[in-house]
């Protein structure tokens, strides 16, 4: 249940090979034993890219791959990180003097996000010092939301070392905005996911207020994830954000032209609802009042009637404060369409049972096939090495293939049926990862195929 806490489990650290792992390295870094350990999962976002943070239901499920932290009180008050992987340095920092820098997005920034938002949500003076060990499995920087397990890993522990409780679902709001400390202002998708998720389960997240229900899969249908080996860090670079800018800047723009008060109005998905049409006519609103041609900083600035001092402090961020072109057509088409496609990819799986296993696989592939090239043309977050993948992918047996996450980079996701995993991944070891300037071995880690996970949890040796 949503409401409740995350679930406190037992665990026999002895028998479990990565517990035993982490408890050691704990051991040897601080000299006694973990008190806890907090879990958190990555995601893969079956479809619904980039509509989060415009409002709109996104339908993910939790992965296997995860972030434990190793967590003891200490009395120093001092917040002591270190990392099982050694590229990920020590830090320690006062449990008061905790400033994130969003010029340097190093690992323990995106850890104390999730410290700080737990601190500030408590409303302690003072929270106490952690030694914390972080291990994590899930490839970073590749859309399956490494952060995001970092933040809710980071949150949950340090509320249980606070010895406080909270629902999963305030966890979920509380970490989705301490993320944005480190820069990007993402929507809320990963966060609610790594809370919310059930074993054996995809959720449609949807927002305002935050609920996630269940979507049950078509048996047949298995979600195979593969890395295109490009990484793309999202805080190190504006183009998170200047496509949250751009879909601030429609809003606005179109908000004006339809008389309304554009200036309360900042996602796609409020002006939608304020206008009471359907998602298609949204659409036809794009392609009547917006041009495809790029708007620059003195259109928009015209348009809207205000001095560009009134544009970067209300509409741009710190990193696109400088920016002049702004693709306002374009991103507002992908986000209608997109969110149109989450709402038939749900009602597709609601209706798997009456119709024929392959005919619900080609529609659920379809769906997919489409947000692909929509992100690819309209939003432009995919990246070459992402298009080949895809298109790879749908030429060794994939009904249906997509990036996932933000893109630039990182995962595609794809649509395989169960009894041709295999060969899928048989043939797209020959096929990209032959080519891929990683060896073959990389290539076995980075393919794999999902199946849904239970969100964060706290565990206590046995
Ligand atoms: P994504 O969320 O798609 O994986 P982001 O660019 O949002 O990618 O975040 C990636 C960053 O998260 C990494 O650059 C690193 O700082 C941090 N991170 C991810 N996994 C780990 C880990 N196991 N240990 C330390 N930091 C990690
Ligand atoms: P990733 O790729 O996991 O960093 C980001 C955002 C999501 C969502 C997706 C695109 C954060 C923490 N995550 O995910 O909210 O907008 O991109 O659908 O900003
Ligand atoms: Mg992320």
């Amino acid at each position: 249940m949503a409401t409740e806490p995350p679930k406190i489990l037992e665990i026999d650290v002895n028998a479990n090979e990565r517990f035993s792992r982490i408890k050691a390295a704990f051991l040897c870094k601080f000299g006694r034993a973990p008190e806890f350990y907090a879990r958190a999962p990555g995601r893969v976002n079956l479809i619904g890219e980039h509509i989060d943070y415009c409002g709109y239901a996104v339908l993910p499920m939790a992965i296997e791959q995860d972030i434990v932290t190793a967590v003891a009180e200490n009395t120093s008050g001092i917040v002591n990180l270190a990392n099982t992987n050694s590229v990920y340095p020590d830090y320690n920092v006062a449990v008061d003097k905790v400033v994130i820098d969003k010029s340097q997005p190093h690992w323990y920034y995106y850890f104390l996000c999730g410290f700080l938002g737990l601190k500030e949500h408590l409303g302690e003076v003072t929270c106490h010092g952690m030694d914390c060990l972080v291990d994590g499995t899930i490839p970073p920087s590749s859309g399956l939301s490494s952060s995001s397990a970092m933040v809710c890993c980071a949150g949950l522990a340090t509320m249980h070392a606070n010895h406080k409780s909270m629902s999963k679902v305030t966890l979920a709001e509380v970490c989705a905005r301490c993320e944005r400390y480190i820069g990007t202002e993402g929507g809320g998708m990963d966060q609610s996911i790594s809370f919310l998720a059930e074993a054996g389960k995809a959720k449609l997240i949807e927002f305002n207020p935050l609920r996630a229900s269940d979507v049950r899969l078509p048996g047949g249908a298995a979600f195979v994830i593969t890395n295109s080996l490009a990484q793309m860090n999202k805080a190190a670079s504006s183009h998170f954000n200047m496509r949250v800018v751009e879909c601030r800047l429609a809003t606005k723009v179109m908000a004006k032209t339809k008389g309304l008060a554009w200036r309360n109005i900042t996602k796609l998905g409020e002006l939608h609802e304020k206008l009471g049409l359907e998602l298609p006519e949204m659409v036809r609103l794009v392609e009547e009042t917006l041009h495809c041609e790029p708007y620059n900083r003195d259109e928009v600035c015209s348009l809207l009637g205000i001095a560009s001092e009134e544009l970067e402090a209300s509409v741009l961020s710190e990193n696109t404060r400088d920016a002049n072109s702004f693709k306002l057509y374009q991103r507002a088409k992908h986000v209608f369409g997109e969110a149109a496609r989450v709402q038939q990819f749900r009602r597709v799986c609601q209706e798997a049972q009456s119709g024929s296993d392959a005919e619900v696989m080609s529609r659920l592939g379809e769906l997919m096939n489409d947000s692909h090239a929509s992100c690819r043309d309209l939003y432009e977050c995919s990246c070459p090495e992402l298009d080949k993948l895809v298109e790879c992918c749908l030429k060794s047996g994939a009904v249906g293939s997509r990036l996932t996450g933000a893109g630039w980079g990182g995962c595609a996701v794809s649509l395989v049926p169960v009894g041709e995993i295999e060969a899928f991944q048989l043939l797209l070891k020959e096929r990209f990862y032959v080519e891929a300037p990683h060896s073959r071995l990389l290539a076995y880690n980075s393919m794999f195929a999902t199946q849904p996970v239970m969100g964060a949890a706290l565990y206590k040796e046995a």
